[in-house]
């Protein structure tokens, strides 16, 4: 039987014919002893998803202890003397029993994160007559950060308009933002920044009167779902909307600007969760202007937003973007590092550093960046990128919690458990933020399967120990009910991201990119450009000298990791040319020297995209035709991408050299 997707709802599908026992009586009541916005929600979304998905008739039952009891662990305890095991914020018990369900969070958020997991592992068939689960988020703070202008364009968006604005004002579907917000919750996502991030585009218009009303409806909105809401603010507000003649953070009118500003903006939302700010970087405004440093220009922030709770999130990607490619003594790469570190500790307590995961930003293959765990004295999270920018935009398949199992596995060497993952479990890091892959297309993101990265995103700050293997099995599982095809789509999206890294810029060398748009190779686009960005390739060598005899930028890790990248025998292959400067014959560990490695990286990376569409075309009888080649036709488009970087990097580099292929495949002249 060909089950119909229905894109729209991804991970919510028809489950219909999935065997509800033993529990299924314990379903048709929904009980709810206490009463709040978010557990009224919790109740309500139970009862109508197991109607709408198992077809049950499953009646919310509010006062009421009845078949399955949605409640928080404190008030079950004070109601009916419930013993719960406690756990921790936002954490939830599951507990199965023959006359009850349970489903109680340590808090109120923490029953609506209980409810999604139940009603998942009721959709894996995976609730049975004595299941007990204890679980909770590694931490606190698990935010997406839209980058949608108030035009209604996203920037570095693939999957339509922005679900927010439209024609410069806060015009929006109200049961899509709805739907969204549970997509959001159900992965435990609790914070969304909006308002534009860079640029004129910036909505720096929503901290105005005249729109406050309008976010103080989304805030409605996300509310009862646990989500609270960030604004992107610019630095520059002070003068651009307040008449004043300067941002300088140390002046005091500034500081009362953002004071006053934070007053009234927390008059229309009191739970806002604060600012997000991209500060002295691509252009933006920032305390560099006025000869401040970033601690001063957070600060001002963090003293206005302090007494309503709030916090600024801080973001360190700050680089000089008007370089010249002829100085080869900046390296962008150390910038974040340089500019915060030394920082460490004078940052206000409601400032939360966000680091990107790499150095540069967000390439396919780069670095971890050497900032984590090198803060002690300041809150810091990682951010990472959902919209794939540089991984295909949601044309090519590209499973990023492939990669993002690596990152948080990279180890800091700063003491003991000092992996990201082991950071972010210990609270030595305090979240993970993320920009999202989503829009008005009808199914999200664009590429059906690219769901799979916000659903994985989304676990993986649940639970950062979860392996991107588990990941991509649970959500195909959830999504399509046919386990051969749930099989399938597994081993598609766990393919993908080393496919992708073997067509795009060899061995850690980043930005060979089409520039401005960055889908597509150009090899040199960046190579005489202010951005920063440069693999210096010549007739002998490629890469950047980052050890101590070039630019330094592997003393910025702790001193086992500089070792380990400083040499070119124990760096990773597949960054030896982020951190070495090596000549074409170079030997690899496999024999072959770096050439013929790029060579068959490409060949090898093509073929791989054309087994996957091979893979993909076997699912034809066993898919709905829209499923079926809405994502066909993106392989297809992946296919050609695939090829014209193959194409163009193996020529680029047979033209530099001279030096032919090994197994004389074509090369083109
Ligand atoms: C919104 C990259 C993107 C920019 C983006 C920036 C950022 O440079 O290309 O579009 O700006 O990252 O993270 O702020």
């Amino acid at each position: 039987m060909i089950r119909k997707i229905m894109e729209y709802d991804c991970w919510f599908q028809c489950r219909v014919g999935v065997p509800l026992a033993p529990c299924a009586q314990l379903l048709s009541s929904v009980g709810l002893l206490e009463q709040s916005s978010i557990l009224e929600n919790a109740a309500a979304e139970l009862s109508a998803l197991l109607t709408k998905n198992f077809a049950v008739l499953s009646l919310r039952a509010e006062g009421k202890d009845t078949g399955t009891l949605i409640g928080t662990i404190p008030g079950l305890k004070a109601r009916l003397g419930l013993e719960l095991p406690p756990t921790k914020p936002d954490g939830f018990v599951i507990k199965v029993s023959d006359t009850r369900i349970i489903i109680a969070g340590q808090d109120e958020a923490g029953a609506l994160y209980g409810v999604y997991r139940f009603f998942a592992l009721l959709s894996l068939g995976k609730i049975s007559a004595k299941t007990e689960i204890i679980d909770a988020p590694a931490t606190p703070f698990r935010s997406l950060t839209h980058w949608d202008n108030i035009s209604g364009d996203v920037v570095r968006g693939y999957a339509g308009k922005s679900l927010f604005y439209k024609n410069g004002r806060v015009d929006y579907d109200k049961q899509r933002l709805i739907d969204y917000a549970r997509l959001l919750a159900s992965i435990g996502i609790n914070r969304l920044a909006i308002g534009g991030i860079s640029g004129s585009g910036a909505g720096q218009a929503l901290i105005t009167e005249p729109m406050l009303p309008d976010v103080a409806r989304l805030a409605d909105l996300f509310r009862p779902f646990g989500v609270k809401l960030l604004l992107n603010v610019k630095f520059s507000a002070p003068y651009a909307l307040g008449k004043l003649p300067t941002a300088d953070p140390l002046n005091p009118a500034v500081a009362a600007w953002w004071k006053e500003r934070a007053d009234l903006i927390y008059r229309y939302i009191p739970d806002l969760a604060g600012f997000v700010v991209k500060a002295d970087s691509e252009m933006e405004p920032g305390p560099f202007d006025y000869g401040r440093n970033h601690a001063e220009g957070a600060n001002v922030l963090a003293a206005a937003l302090a007494p309503h709770g709030g916090e600024v999130v801080w973001r360190c990607f700050v680089y000089n973007c008007a370089q010249d490619w002829r100085d080869q003594s900046i390296d962008r790469a150390r910038s974040a590092y340089d500019i915060f570190k030394s920082l460490d500790g004078t940052f206000a307590d409601n400032v939360l550093l966000q680091i990107k995961s790499g150095p540069y930003d967000f390439q396919v293959l780069e670095p971890v960046s050497p900032l984590f765990g090198a803060l002690n004295k300041t809150r810091y999270t990682l951010e990472l990128q959902v919209t794939q920018e540089y991984t295909g935009q949601q044309i090519d398949l590209c499973y990023l919690p492939y990669n993002w199992e690596q990152i948080l596995g990279f180890d800091t060497r700063y003491g003991p458990r000092s992996t990201l993952r082991e950071l972010l479990i210990d609270g030595k890091m305090s979240g993970v933020g993320a920009i999202p892959n989503v829009g008005l297309d009808h199914n999200w993101t664009g590429h059906t399967l690219a769901q799979a990265n916000l659903y994985g995103y989304g676990r993986l700050c649940w639970d950062p120990s979860l392996s991107a293997e588990l990941i991509a099995r649970e959500w195909s599982a959830l999504t399509f009910a046919d386990a051969s095809v749930a099989d399938t789509v597994s081993e598609l999206l766990l393919r993908s991201y080393p496919a992708y890294e073997k067509y795009n810029a060899p061995f850690g060398v980043c930005f060979m990119v089409t520039p401005a748009e960055h889908y597509g190779p150009n090899i040199e686009g960046y190579e005489f450009s202010p951005w920063g960005t440069y693999h210096r390739a010549d007739r002998f060598a490629i890469g950047i000298d980052r050890t101590d005899s070039g630019t330094g930028y592997v003393s910025q890790y702790a001193p086992e990791n500089a070792t380990l990248f400083g040499d070119p025998a124990t760096c990773p292959e597949q960054l030896i040319l982020f951190f070495h400067r090596l000549r074409y014959n170079y030997v690899m560990h496999n024999g072959k020297t770096l050439l013929q490695n790029i060579y068959n990286t490409h060949f090898d990376g093509y073929d791989e995209v054309q087994q996957m569409l091979e893979l993909w075309k076997r699912l034809k009888d066993q898919l709905d035709e829209h499923t079926y080649s809405s994502v066909l036709a993106r392989f297809e488009r992946q296919l050609a991408n695939a090829r014209e970087w193959r194409d163009q990097i193996n020529t680029y580099f047979w033209r530099k050299t001279g030096i032919a292929d090994d197994k004389g495949r074509k090369i083109y002249e």
